[in-house]
Parts: C-alpha cells; structure tokens; sequence
C-alpha cells in the first residue's frame, strides 16, 4: 500500500447538469448531497460545485422586478436550504467550495464562492473580479448574458486562503480567462484554484468562438496552472438549461497543465483525483521561480492602464 504524504488532497470536481428555473433550493440542495455522498465514498476530502449552484443561470433572462431578482439571490450562508449541505459535509469531515449570488445585508450583490473546511468553518469568500457579458437588455441576441446589471465587481480581489494543508484560492467563470486571476494568486504562492463556471455554448458577439468553447475552456486554465506551478480544479454547470446549452468539461489540472481527471458527461458527475501539493514544487522552483526570475519593472502597464495603447 502507498503511503500518502501529509500533502495531498483528494478533490471532487462536482459538476452539475441543468438546473430549471421551476426548481427549488431544496431540490438542488438534494442534488449536491447526492454527489457529496459519492464524493465521500470515492474518498474525497474537498468538494468543489460549480458558479451559481444554487439556482438556474438567470443572468440570461431580462429580470426588472427587484423581488424577482433577489430570489435568485442569498442573504445568509449557511441559509435554511444550505444548512443541510453544511451539517452533512461536517458530519462526513468533507470541506467544499459553492458558488452563490450573495445578498449582502447593506444591499450589495455579488457572485461569490466559498470555502468551507471539513469542520464547517468558512474560511475563505471570493467575490468574482471580472463581470462579463452586458449592462442592458439587447434584443438581437438569442439569450441574454446579464451578469454586468446585477452583479458588482468584487471588491477585494484574489486572495489565497490556508485551508486542507495548503494555499487554496478561487475565482469564478471569466475570472479564469485572464493571466492575472493565477499569477496574483501565484504570488501568493497558491497551490489549489477552484473555479466553477456556467458557460453557454453560444457566445453572441462571435459565434465563430461557439465551437471552440471547450477548447478554450482548458487552454487557459491549463496555461494558468503551470505558469503558476498550481493545481486547478474547473468545474461546470453544463447541459441544457431552460434551451441554453452549457459548456460541461469539468476538470482536475495539474501543476504541470496535464488534465488528470475530466468529467465525461453534461450532466451531475463527479470526477476525482488526488492533488499532490507538494507537485507544486516541481513548477515553482525551477522555471517559475518568482523571485529569482520574474522582472515586475517590466510589467508597469499590467497595472498602470486598463485598455490597449497602440504605439505612436
Ligand atoms: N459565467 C460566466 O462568466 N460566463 C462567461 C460567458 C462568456 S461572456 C458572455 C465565461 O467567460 O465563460
């Protein structure tokens, strides 16, 4: 029998499938159970669920009543819904990690994702950076994407958490598209980024990009996990959901930007695999060595301005 080293973590990237808007938090909540039992039969220590995992994606919808807006949304966490899922990872010694719409009791509304420890402390929240999509309705798209009217930029950016024996950070959906999510997670020497996501297939601007969704799904998450020297655990909300079709392709991603687990439908499914953090090592000591080889005076313009200044 191999020994496992006090490093490791076993990960369960739990994807969902389609979640109707007719469907209640205590129907998904059933849902998240079911794959937290089979994560914990497969000996996962870490569940991660998906962005907005608690209802259907309703940025694609124009929503004007605010009551009907806030439905979507939580005012506590753990809520009457959620407790379950808190008390019954607490009593199987399972942390995870769930993406929300968070209500804030001073009336701000974020896209937010959790980590829960295997004692049922929460101890980290990341509030998603990069809101994409559109602030009004447009009539010639065949859905909209909305997350640019109710949603707020986070407004404390990445930070990485101590948790399950490591460095852990999150970030949400288009977060995971820019270099900058992982490298300021990477200089905080994360070992671990949980990222759900909801991605329609369909991406209205250019659809010459609908056929690569999946593609550039892994390009990028791959790319940020070995240019960090990090773990990435992607995980989706996939499927057809109220006729808009998601990407699935949840997946575990090595320090070395090697896939080592890959879900293999678009509905609920759990893929598992045992993060070694220390493998981390391996990319941060060698090419990634920060310190000894990143030259920060070269990169003013990565802070210093936000769109692109062509040359004179
Ligand atoms: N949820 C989310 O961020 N989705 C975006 C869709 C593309 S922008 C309309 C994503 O980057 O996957």
């Amino acid at each position: 029998m191999t020994q496992k080293s006090a490093r490791t973590v076993t990960v369960g990237a739990a994807q969902l499938g389609p979640i109707a808007r007719s469907d209640t938090r205590r129907d998904v909540v059933e849902r998240l159970l079911a794959l937290l039992h089979q994560a914990h039969e497969r000996g996962a220590e870490l569940v991660v669920y998906p962005e907005l995992a608690l209802t259907t994606f309703f940025p694609r919808w124009h929503l004007e009543d605010q009551h009907v807006i806030d439905s979507f949304f939580e005012r506590e966490m753990p809520g009457e819904s959620t407790a379950p899922l808190f008390e019954e990872a607490k009593r199987l010694g399972i942390g995870f990690s769930l993406g929300y719409a968070e209500l804030t009791p001073d009336g701000h509304h974020y896209n937010t994702q959790i980590l829960v420890e295997r004692d049922g402390t929460v101890v980290g929240k990341f509030r998603k950076v990069h809101i994409p999509g559109h602030e009004n309705q447009e009539e010639w798209r065949p859905f909209q994407h909305l997350e640019r009217l109710y949603f707020e930029p986070g407004p404390d950016g990445f930070q990485a958490f101590r948790g399950f024996g490591g460095i852990v950070g999150m970030a949400i959906c288009n977060d995971r598209r820019w270099p900058e999510t992982y490298r300021v997670l990477g200089l905080q020497g994360v070992e671990l980024i949980l990222i759900g996501y909801n991605t329609p297939i369909h991406y209205a601007p250019d659809p010459s990009q609908n056929v690569l969704q999946g593609f550039h799904n892994h390009l990028v998450m791959q790319a940020g996990a070995y240019q960090n020297g990090t773990w990435v655990i992607g995980v989706a909300k996939g499927g057809v959901e109220e006729g808009v079709d998601s990407l699935a392709g949840s997946a575990i991603i090595a320090p070395s930007g090697e896939i080592v687990a890959q879900c293999q439908s678009s509905d609920d499914e759990l893929a598992v695999a045992t993060c070694d953090l220390d493998l981390c090592r391996n990319y941060k000591e060698t090419l990634f060595d920060f310190e000894r080889y990143r030259t920060p005076e070269h990169y003013q313009r990565i802070t210093q301005q936000r769109g692109v200044r062509l040359p004179d």
